[in-house]
């Protein structure tokens, strides 16, 4: 067990569980000939029954006692009644009944993709335990695209990646495809991953040449029977640097015309290709804004070069200039006055939050804003904020909290038609570079597919695929993961703070830099702290950033009282005194939080040791490995933090805690032994 297998084990079930599959599964029926998507189809479940049964399912033509039939329209048995428009082009239904007096299971769905999808959700009925002599389920996503944005660069570096080298080997494609590639299509599709962007939004033009055209054209091959897109991020000055123009002014005819040879020259070889994802005028990367010209006008540009292809254009909305005031505050006010003017194909895409990515942001208050204009929700599946892949976080509770806030009465789920993952895939054995990182490529997907499944229920059924089934196991494990968030949020910056980690490297504590070349790269801009107290006033009094938001919240997050505690330091600067809910003062629940933080992975570490009998031996001595550290740095946190904010406060430590294990000098004089290309 050395984690290559993911969720999609199919081990060996407890004896009456193997009879109760294998009676479900004795032969599988299916359209002849069968496409490639349905071939994947059948080949899943024939792998998954023998794995987990021991026996074999074979094709058949005819249906038998405990057969089961993947049906689209076409063949399906008649008299049976299915809901077919409910299933839409990806969804499926799994049901179990009687057929000429047999009893049978029929997988059902408009198309084969939605078979694939079907037979997936089986094997995972399958292995979680569900009665599959019972089964009457179906299912249909709610957003149209669903896809993994990896930020891999062509050499195979990956920006914020932890698990590797890049899973795509440049190159030697496109004449090899390696295994993986297939392995990486299964698993994706057992979620309903429905696309990948291959390349870093820090685009390199030569992603667009015809030899990594070739080699793109030769991944979506793989990737094609499997329902996945394969999409890439364009760089915006690619008719410059590769088409020799003088000029990559989007409302240049020359621009025009270069994009659209581009975009036809991609179709010829990638027919479905998905689109492009664009970083424009963010940190560096070139745009429309080099030219005069705006968001809308760089986005309809490559949005018509695609529009005959039926491609979309995933336009970023992760911008923020060094001169103009609150950094939180700077999508919205460049994005949402140009609500109702992006062509039909663009979509924007807004991270989670304002800032970027930290272990807890207040939904962006883009969701809801911008009613005319198609949005997705980006997240980060990569931990680049949260401990890499050494820091044992579950991050589904992070992706409910977001999808299912409420900007105006509706959940942010409502308000996006696509999503999009930072994937934290490598060529590590383990894809992840940690076992329980596999949690959140499974969560992300999952999510994606239905952003109403509860983050508990996703880590409960990734368990039991995953790791065990045995009852206790799986709650203490479940238990685990769901703690998990809300500990690194405590022991990194709990309360609203936020962005305190160190220069470049984005792991370590340095909550006290502040020399850095721009004044929102510096942790002192975010937490303001001083000897009056801490925080980031957004308030009406303040920078304002509270009046972006719909009225109702703009008021209540306008007042300490009213705005969760949870995100307190972000709207509000206040005094050390201040009162806090659990009748501490602020500065004493924010040490006892970072307390709290630093405890809750002391038992984390506690239960992983009391599940050695229930954990392969390898696994529990890799994870075990990782806790140890976890612990260690997240007293680091701690211990930095609290240093550093006691040395601004002037307080003493709230009587009973630890005082720090080094002085403040010795934590600033700490280095950070990083990989170096890793993203600035
Ligand atoms: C930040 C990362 C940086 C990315 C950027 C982005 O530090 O490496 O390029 O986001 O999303 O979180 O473009």
């Amino acid at each position: 067990e050395d984690g290559y297998d993911l969720w999609l084990r199919y081990r060996g079930l407890a004896m009456v569980a193997q009879a109760r599959v294998a009676t479900q599964a004795r032969s599988i029926v299916h359209a002849e000939p069968a496409s490639p998507t349905l071939q994947a189809a059948v080949a899943e479940l024939k792998r998954g029954v023998a794995g987990m049964t021991g026996k074999e399912a074979a094709s058949a033509t005819q249906s038998a006692d405990g057969a089961l039939l993947l049906v689209t329209p076409a063949n399906a048995p008649k008299g049976v009644d299915l809901p077919w428009s409910e299933l839409g082009r990806e969804g499926y239904a799994l049901r179990s009944l009687k057929l000429g007096g047999r009893a049978v299971t029929v997988i059902a769905a408009n198309t084969d993709t939605g078979l694939l999808y079907g037979s997936f959700a089986w094997l995972r009925a399958a292995q979680t335990g569900a009665d599959l002599s019972r089964l009457d389920l179906r299912a249909a996503p709610k957003l149209g695209l669903r896809l993994l944005n990896h930020w891999d660069n062509l050499d195979r570096t990956v920006e914020r990646g932890y698990a590797g080298a890049s899973i795509w080997d440049w190159w030697k494609l496109p004449d090899l495809r390696d295994v993986r590639y297939v392995d990486y299509a299964r698993a994706n599709a057992s979620l309903g991953i429905n696309g990948t962007v291959l390349n870093n939004v820090n685009a390199k033009a030569d992603s667009l040449t015809a030899p990594f055209i070739a080699k793109a054209a030769a991944l979506a091959e793989v990737l094609r029977p499997y329902g996945i897109k394969v999409w890439l991020s364009a760089r915006f000055s690619a008719p410059k640097e590769l088409g020799g123009l003088k000029t990559a002014d989007p409302l240049d005819p020359a621009v025009r015309a270069w994009w659209k040879a581009k975009a036809d020259e991609i179709y010829q070889s990638i027919p479905d290709f998905g689109g492009f994802l664009v970083k424009a005028n963010s940190e560096g990367q070139p745009g429309p804004q080099d030219y005069g010209r705006n968001h809308v006008d760089g986005a309809n540009m490559l949005a018509e070069a695609l529009s005959a292809h039926g491609g979309v254009v995933m336009w970023r909305a992760f911008v923020y200039a060094p001169d103009t005031g609150d950094r939180a505050k700077q999508a919205f006010a460049e994005f949402q006055p140009l609500d109702g003017q992006f062509a039909a194909n663009v979509i924007v895409q807004v991270k989670n939050g304002a800032i970027d990515f930290q272990p807890r942001e207040p939904f962006h208050p883009l969701f809801g804003a911008m009613p005319k204009t198609p949005l997705a929700l980006e997240l980060q599946i990569t931990k680049e904020y949260l401990g890499f892949s050494t820091h044992l976080v579950y991050l589904g509770p992070l992706f409910e909290e977001v999808l299912r806030a409420q900007p105006d009465g509706a959940p942010v789920a409502q308000h996006v038609k696509a999503i999009a993952g930072v994937a934290n895939i490598g060529s590590d054995r383990n894809w992840s570079g940690s076992h329980f990182d596999q949690a959140n490529w499974y969560a992300f997907g999952r999510l994606a597919w239905n952003p109403e499944l509860a983050s508990s229920d996703v880590a409960r059924e990734w368990v039991q695929q995953t790791f065990t089934t045995a009852p206790r196991a799986v709650d203490s494990l479940v238990a685990m993961m769901l703690a998990s968030r809300e500990a690194v949020v405590d022991y990194m910056t709990p309360l609203g703070l936020h962005h305190l980690m160190g220069t470049a490297h984005h792991h370590g504590p340095a909550p006290w830099v502040d020399d850095l070349e721009r004044a929102d790269w510096n942790p002192v801009y975010f937490h303001r702290a001083g000897r009056d107290g801490i925080g980031f006033d957004r308030t009406p009094r303040g920078s304002n950033a509270v009046a972006q938001y719909a009225p109702d919240w703009a008021a209540r997050l306008a007042r300490p009282e009213t705005t969760p505690e949870d995100w307190l330091l972000w709207f509000h600067h206040l005094p050390w005194d201040y009162p806090l809910r659990s009748g501490r003062t602020l500065w004493a629940e924010l040490v006892a939080r970072y307390d709290r933080g630093v405890a809750t992975v002391a038992d984390m570490r506690s239960q992983w040791a009391a599940l050695k009998a229930d954990i392969d031996p390898q696994r529990h001595a890799d994870v075990a490995a990782y806790l140890a550290v976890q612990e260690a740095e997240a007293r680091w946190w701690r211990d930095a933090c609290v240093a550093y904010f006691q040395s601004v406060s002037g307080l003493p430590l709230p009587a009973g805690t630890r005082a720090p294990a080094h002085s403040l000098d010795e934590y600033k004089a700490q280095r950070f032994n990083f990989a170096p290309g890793r993203g600035g």
